[in-house]
């Protein structure tokens, strides 16, 4: 096992990964910009390094500096967390090439699922099932629209470095291809230094439904059910829940062997996500892989009752994985809880936290680095706390999601609170009737 883990990552994560460190005996070594010489990371780590200015480029996401307080503090094995370099092959490169252990996959499969045309063609090869369209790339608008023709219109262009929704457009008709090709290659080439387009066929009303993997180094997979994330906003989840409202047993069986197909094609070691569209008729088609710990892992940690990034850290070790796949046994939901304005188009709100009170009692969990006193600085993502609750049923789920949001008390700055409780009353989220446009349509009323 490892001696001294060192957390490449700031907030909510950091302190995440401290204490399971601090469960399994190893010791921490936290990184921080300047603007995060108070946050509790810094102060539960065993260690802790300044590493630069606040701009992540000078900071969290420069690979010399990351390297030299490992080096400084001599740690075995760094942690990415989510975000930052987390899915950075060169950084997973760099950490092999010192005899670090980069906790997450080889440098060779980040690169694989981070094309998206690779990833997908690696897919096909496993008999995972991917939307229909163009053979790889699409070398220009007349090959394009041709492919679109035979596919069908509404198509969707999509950037091969792409993800997050960047450079990706839907065409409705042939005559409006030119001129959505020429947006997204731009956008493309100016978002990632690479205007690698492909195409495919539009899935309508498709919910974002995805299968927690992990894989040993000694070539076992296996995965931990779903979560759907379909409530999303700009392509940033809001709330994510497991097990999905709209999962059958037979579709998990079907998406969970495919999810783990995809894992064993590549060797995959570590923790993953494999996600899928799922269309009304509940056909699923792979979307992406993300190789790495997600924002929303603790939804899944309830409803199977594991501590994923120990499992990470144990997998990373070379530990050999004993359980088997796992079926939800409870409902789990999480609010993810941004100091955005919901009255103001979700408008970021940093500042100082005058009051903070957070929710408690049976089957509710809140995973934050904030404090009463802390400044939520303006160069970082805006997400403070994450609201977890956990029942039996989706609908005591619901409830007391209800009662958790309304014993949370944050004052000083605007959070995303009050759209959550109007989330929690609509009626179509508790119909479980939504997809990944439910954000396009959502009213919020008045302040009330
Ligand atoms: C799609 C799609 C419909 N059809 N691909 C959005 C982000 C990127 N990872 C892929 N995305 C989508 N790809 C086809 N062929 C719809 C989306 C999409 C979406 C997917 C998941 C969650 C929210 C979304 C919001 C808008 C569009």
């Amino acid at each position: 096992m490892f001696n001294k883990i060192l957390i490449a990552n700031r907030g909510e994560i950091a302190l995440r990964i401290i204490r399971t460190c601090k469960e399994m005996d190893i010791l921490t070594v936290a990184v921080y910009s300047t603007a995060d010489k108070d946050s509790l990371h810094v102060r539960f780590a065993d260690e802790a390094v300044c590493i630069g200015p606040p701009a992540s480029a000078d900071s969290y996401l420069s690979i010399p500096k990351i390297m030299a307080a490992v080096e400084i503090t001599n740690a075995d094995a760094v942690h990415p967390g989510y975000g930052f370099l987390a899915e950075n092959a060169d950084f997973a490169e760099v950490c092999q090439q010192y005899g670090i252990k980069f906790i997450g996959p080889t440098p060779e499969m980040i690169r694989k699922m981070g094309d998206k045309v690779t990833a997908k063609e690696t897919m096909i090869k496993a008999g995972v099932p991917v939307v229909p369209g163009s053979d790889g790339l699409v070398k220009d608008v007349k090959e394009g629209q041709k492919i679109s023709k035979e596919i069908g219109y509404p198509v969707m262009i999509k950037a091969t470095a792409g993800g997050g929704g960047k450079g990706m457009r839907i065409v409705k008709s042939e005559d409006k291809f030119e001129e959505m090709w020429d947006s997204a290659r731009k956008e493309a080439k100016s978002s990632f230094g690479n205007d690698g387009i492909y195409v495919e066929k539009f899935v309508e009303e498709p919910r974002h439904i995805e299968i927690q993997i992990i894989g040993d180094q000694h070539g076992k997979v296996i995965h931990l059910s779903e979560r759907d994330c379909s409530i999303q906003r700009r392509h940033q989840k809001l709330v994510e829940e497991s097990p999905s409202p709209f999962m059958t047993d037979e579709l998990r069986e079907e998406m969970g062997k495919a999810a783990i197909r995809a894992g064993e094609c590549i060797n995959y070691e570590g923790v993953g996500t494999v996600e899928f569209l799922v269309d009304k008729y509940r056909k699923f088609y792979f979307m992406e892989m993300n190789t790495r710990i997600q924002v929303e892992h603790p939804v899944t940690e309830e409803v199977i009752d594991h501590d994923l990034i120990k499992e990470q850290i144990k997998v990373a070790a070379g530990e050999k994985l004993t359980g088997e796949n796992y079926i939800p046994q409870l409902h789990a939901i999480e609010c993810r809880i941004n100091a955005e304005d919901p009255y103001n188009g979700f408008r970021p709100s940093p500042g100082k936290i005058e009051s903070f009170h957070s929710s408690k009692g049976h089957g509710v969990r809140v995973d934050t680095h904030v404090y009463a006193g802390y400044t939520v600085p303006p160069y970082y993502d805006s997400m403070i706390a994450k609201l977890i609750c956990k029942a039996q049923t989706r609908q005591e789920c619901i409830t007391k999601m209800r009662r958790a949001l309304n014993e949370f008390i944050i004052e000083g700055i605007k959070t995303t609170i009050p759209f959550h409780k109007q989330l929690m009353e609509d009626k179509n989220f508790i119909e479980g009737n939504f997809d990944t446009s439910f954000m396009d349509t959502f009213r919020l009323n008045e302040r009330d």
